[in-house]
């Protein structure tokens, strides 16, 4: 069969091209896009959409953006993929760079967030044994309910979402799963000498934008210092100035002994994680412990440094902050010329509105259907909540025009 060529497609033919030959692990929303450009996405008729999604918070700095576009082009002319069989002229530069930038000793180059966290969990256990001296093979991990950090076997083992885990046992041993938000019952876990490391969203994306009480990091933090256990932040989706701050630790000025960074790494250029800890924690893998084919290779590392660099030179942490403050109070006065809005929650651009249950059975699903006819893309998570995350480089105007297209589809819904 000759490759049919991107550009010459039609929606209808994309969509049944996908359900016919593609796995069905997703139900994508019924809309194809065929080109982005800042905060708006295009399908092959040419309608274009405000991007609420963001792809999930991996194309914080925009779609396009002309500065990781020339990175990428520049750097794939030149070399893209070494192995780390050998030493590149890209990766020292890279590691010195963000290290600096996050302020920590030293950074293991990974692809895909999850990747980044199985990094993360098997670091915090080399660690214990090395270093805490936890007896072999007992290392433990305390996970949160309601979690979200990837679908990988062992990762999903710490999940308490059904759809995550069911038909995929057996499960990785060595792990707790206590509620989130809540000092005590991680008090209560951390009493256990052989907990390596905590692994916690700071602000729960999947679970629906889950932000939990102001002190709950610090206390978290003050817990797991106490009783020598590392304090790992998965900031794969509230990281790189998606909630308003750099970090979304940064609103209660924690630093999380292993940081784990993925998604707007690159800008949404190619899958490009990290994970950023002390020596005293990184030093404990040795060479030929870990690793992977493209981690830390020099396309990646080229497109990183540019796409971390946006985020300062453009003040997208700042915008973020104030493009979140518009859109929450524009949501408000949403709500209140609507039944169908019960919650409005979230920080910087990481936000979320809860809609009710309707009588006649339509869902946020459909919410997300009429929005989508009216220029819109978000996507609901588990049924009733439906997650708005525009790129953060957004201007008032555009907010306004969006928020004036949810307000028009909410009231005639
Ligand atoms: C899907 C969810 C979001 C993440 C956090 C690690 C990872 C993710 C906090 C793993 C990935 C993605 C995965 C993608 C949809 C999206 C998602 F709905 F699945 F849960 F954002 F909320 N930590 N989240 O959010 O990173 O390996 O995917 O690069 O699987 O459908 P990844």
């Amino acid at each position: 069969m000759t490759p049919i060529t991107q550009t010459a497609i039609s929606s209808a033919e994309a969509m049944a091209l996908e359900d016919r030959y593609g796995a069905h692990n997703y139900h994508p929303l019924p809309v194809v896009l065929a080109r982005g450009e800042g905060v708006h996405v295009w399908d092959p008729e040419g309608q274009r959409y405000f991007d609420f999604l963001s792809a999930y918070s991996a194309v914080n700095q925009g779609h396009s953006h002309p500065r990781l576009i020339k990175a990428l082009t520049e750097q794939a002319q030149t070399l893209t993929l070494t192995s780390r069989a050998f030493y590149n002229n890209q990766l020292g530069p890279y590691e010195a760079y963000i290290t600096q930038y996050f302020g920590y000793d030293r950074v293991l180059p990974m692809n895909t967030g999850v990747e980044a966290v199985e990094t993360a969990l098997k670091l915090a256990r080399k660690w214990a044994y090395k270093v805490k001296q936890v007896p072999e093979n007992q290392a433990r991990i305390v996970f949160v309910e309601n979690n979200f950090h990837g679908r990988t076997l062992s990762v999903i083992s710490g999940s308490t979402d059904p759809d995550s885990r069911r038909g995929f046992g057996p499960y990785m041993p060595g792990y707790e799963i206590i509620p989130y938000n809540d000092l005590a019952a991680l008090a209560k876990a951390l009493q256990d000498p052989c907990v390596a490391g905590f692994l916690v969203e700071p602000i729960q994306g999947e679970a629906g934008v889950v932000v939990p009480d102001q002190g709950y990091l610090a206390g978290a933090a003050q817990l797991c210092r106490q009783h020598n256990v590392l304090l790992i932040g998965d900031e794969v989706q509230t990281g790189l100035a998606r909630t308003g701050q750099m970090l979304a630790c940064d609103h209660e000025a924690v630093r999380p002994d292993i940081l784990i960074l993925g998604k707007a790494l690159s800008g949404g250029m190619l899958p490009v994680s990290a994970v950023l800890a002390r020596d005293e924690i990184m030093l404990t893998i040795q060479p030929g412990e870990h690793g992977s084919t493209y981690g830390g290779n020099p396309l990646a590392c080229r497109v990183a440094m540019e796409a971390l660099q946006i985020l300062k030179d453009e003040d997208l942490a700042a915008n973020a902050a104030a493009m979140g403050e518009i859109f929450r109070e524009g949501m408000r006065k949403i709500q209140a010329e609507t039944e169908l809005i019960t919650t409005v929650r979230g920080k910087g651009l990481l936000n979320a509105a809860v809609i009710k249950p309707l009588a006649d059975g339509r869902t946020a699903w459909d919410v997300c259907l009429a929005l989508k006819d009216n220029g819109l893309l978000c996507k609901p998570t588990h049924g009733d909540i439906i997650r708005f995350a525009p790129p953060l480089v957004i201007n008032a105007a555009q907010m306004q025009e969006a928020l004036d297209i949810i307000h028009d589809t909410l009231i005639h819904f």
